[in-house]
């Protein structure tokens, strides 16, 4: 597929040779082999874990032709500055105080309307389908991005084990809400759980990753382990973190922002440089880490330059389903 870089350019990633690939990825780490996805590598208590910044190796290979060119963000970057209110407003609340969420053991219910509906926990989730790594831009709806290697596989996998039944037309993600690991479910900021919610075709759009780590690990606890959905063509809170539950509806779900301001956060959050949130301009972007005296102001691309989905939304006005 095209994936059109930051800088406006377009790059046909699907023919750029895996060597010029490798050797442009401004991170590349030597992945451990085989079986690290299986049980013993992360068992490791997550505590001290969170506490030594040292997650699980998990192994997956490198997906080219879903993977943007751009530099990747420092890992120190995109573990220490993150939204998950769940741990407080600020963006190092997370990385300050999500050491006390415990991501194993974990399961995920997936129910609704499916014709398979079933719980399946980690190991279940990291046997599904193949990882693959992807490197994804995120652009937060607050206007700053980041570049990031993620691990997981299209949420398609997990569709296609449940079977859906004609009256799915949505699906509804749910993240853990728990106040004894998470300080921040006790204040008011947001309705909790934190809610998320995709039109079937886009869950089923190869894009949407099921997230298990990322840079060649498990999940941080501040990104959302140990389970996630990351949704690149999307602002940020579309990507739910530490997910607990899956339904299939027939209704457009109730999502955690809407709910909160519906003049602001729209179901569809698609990256729109020309709709502006009401408050601010989403036409350009602050790319995290390029923030020296020499920042550059990024132009923000539509959909976040992951045009191949536009299809999707033909015929639909985006200023109206923003
Ligand atoms: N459960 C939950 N998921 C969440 C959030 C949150 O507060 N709670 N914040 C969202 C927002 S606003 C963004 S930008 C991304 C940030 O992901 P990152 O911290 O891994 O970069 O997570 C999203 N997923
Ligand atoms: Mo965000």
């Amino acid at each position: 597929m095209l994936i059109k870089r930051s800088d406006g350019l377009i790059l046909p990633s699907d023919i750029t040779p895996r060597a010029v690939f490798e050797s442009r990825r401004g991170f590349i780490k030597q992945l451990a082999v085989g079986g690290a996805a299986s049980a013993g590598l992360i068992d490791m208590a997550s505590r001290e874990a969170f506490a030594q910044g040292l997650n699980p190796k998990l192994a997956a290979k490198l997906n080219p032709a879903y993977s943007a060119l751009d530099k990747q963000s420092a890992y120190k970057d995109a573990t220490s500055y993150n939204n998950f209110y769940e741990f407080g407003t600020d963006k190092s609340d997370p990385a300050q105080y999500a050491g006390t969420l415990k991501p194993r053991p974990w399961t995920v219910s997936i129910e609704g309307e499916v014709k398979k509906p079933m719980t399946l926990d980690l190991d279940a989730l990291l046997k599904l389908a193949p990882l693959e790594e992807r490197v994804y831009r995120l652009r937060c709806v607050e206007g700053w991005s980041m570049v990031i290697p993620w691990v997981g596989y299209s949420f398609s996998e997990i569709i296609k084990k449940v079977e859906p039944t004609g009256n799915a037309k949505y699906v509804e993600f749910i993240s853990l809400a728990d106040k004894k690991q998470m300080p921040g479910v006790g204040s008011r900021v947001l309705n909790w759980p934190y809610v998320e919610g995709l039109r079937i075709d886009e869950a089923n759009h190869p894009l949407a990753l099921l997230t298990l780590g990322m840079y060649g690990e498990t999940l941080p606890n501040q990104n959302g382990a140990p389970v996630r959905m990351v949704l690149p063509w999307k602002y940020g809170f579309k990507s739910a973190k530490s997910i607990v539950k899956i339904r299939f509806v027939k209704e457009q779900p109730r999502t955690a922002w809407n709910q909160a301001a519906p003049a602001e956060y729209g179901f569809y959050s698609n990256v729109n440089p020309e709709v502006d949130h009401p408050r601010w301009s989403q036409a350009s972007e602050r790319r995290i880490g390029e923030d020296g005296f020499l920042a550059r102001k990024r132009k923000t691309l539509m959909f976040n330059g992951y045009s191949d989905v536009a299809s999707m939304y033909s015929g639909m006005d985006l200023k109206k389903f923003f």
